[in-house]
């Protein structure tokens, strides 16, 4: 049987991929589980020091797969707060609490959870082809995957309700206009850029990259004061990494570093 999601390490970077493009890689139940191992081994593996997730097929993912919802089925109306709590909530805490870059590349069409788990990555570049839904209140749901956080932080509420109530399609170049996306690249230049970015990444220094992404998650909850302390307990223990001695060294040796992400 096909896997859902495919995973592949190659020089640090776990490439995860969607599968399941004749659904414009949707979520059903399988392909939960199979992306929530990835990003688990993302955390547990050492050897993954960046991970690239993107969609197999013309689209990124289309949210939660309807054909498991198909009311005429038949039987009591599903418990979405539950699916919620037990496939979406877990994956996306794991991608935020995940100390090693994400980068996204959002091959095509992102919508409902789709959009939202993009936006839920550390560095997000798209074709400029793909296009971004809050598709939930077509279907007369809400913003879920963290959507209505994120895009309400970023964006800011007009822009933000405009998205999430009328579901009107926001085009890639629109996205990074707005600051939702780092960039919208031509199509053919998608992934060979997003695969160097990630590979760049791998070989950075992985503690204090993983630290960056933790003190910039915490800015926007934290006060000045709570994050200066912040940034004075990570900066010793990025000042205490192989990687920081193997920066500095190089700096005054004039080469390249070579960072080991210890
Ligand atoms: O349920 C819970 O647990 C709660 C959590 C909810 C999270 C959510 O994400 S809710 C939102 C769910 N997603 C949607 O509502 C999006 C539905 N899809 C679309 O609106 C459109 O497909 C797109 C705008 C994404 C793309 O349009 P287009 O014209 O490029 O493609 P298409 O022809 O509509 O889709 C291609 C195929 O993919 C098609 O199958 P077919 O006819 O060729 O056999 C279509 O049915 C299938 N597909 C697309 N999205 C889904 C899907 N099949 C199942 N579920 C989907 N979400």
């Amino acid at each position: 049987m096909t896997k859902t999601v495919l995973s592949v390490l190659t020089g640090g970077v776990l490439r995860v991929t969607l599968n399941r493009p004749e659904k414009l890689n949707s979520f059903n139940e399988e392909m939960h589980l199979d992306l929530r191992a990835c990003v688990q081994r993302a955390h547990d593996d050492p050897e993954v020091r960046a991970v690239l997730l993107t969609g197999a097929g013309r689209g990124f993912c289309a949210g939660q797969d309807l054909g498991d919802r198909d009311p005429r089925k038949g039987g009591p109306a599903p418990d979405l707060g539950h699916t919620i709590a037990t496939f979406y909530n877990p994956t996306l805490r794991l991608i935020r609490a995940l100390e090693k870059p994400v980068v996204c590349a959002v091959n095509g069409v992102a919508a409902g959870a789709g959009a939202n788990i993009a936006f839920a990555c550390d560095i997000v570049l798209a074709a400029k082809s793909a296009k971004f839904i809050q598709a939930f209140s077509k279907i007369g749901l809400v913003p879920d995957a963290g959507g209505s956080w994120s895009l309400a932080r970023i964006l800011g509420e007009p822009r933000a309700k405009a998205l999430a109530m009328t579901a009107e399609p926001l085009m890639a170049e629109k996205a990074a206009e707005w600051g939702l996306i780092w960039k919208a690249l031509d199509d053919e230049t998608l992934m060979p850029e997003a695969e160097a970015l990630a590979a760049a990444l791998a070989a950075g220094p992985t503690l204090g990259l993983g630290l960056t992404k933790r003190l910039i998650q915490s800015a926007a909850t934290n006060s000045l004061e709570t994050q200066l302390d912040l940034e004075r307990d990570c900066q010793q223990q990025a000042g205490r990494s192989a990687d920081y001695a193997e920066g500095v060294t190089a700096f005054l040796e004039k080469r390249k570093p070579e960072f080991r992400g210890q």
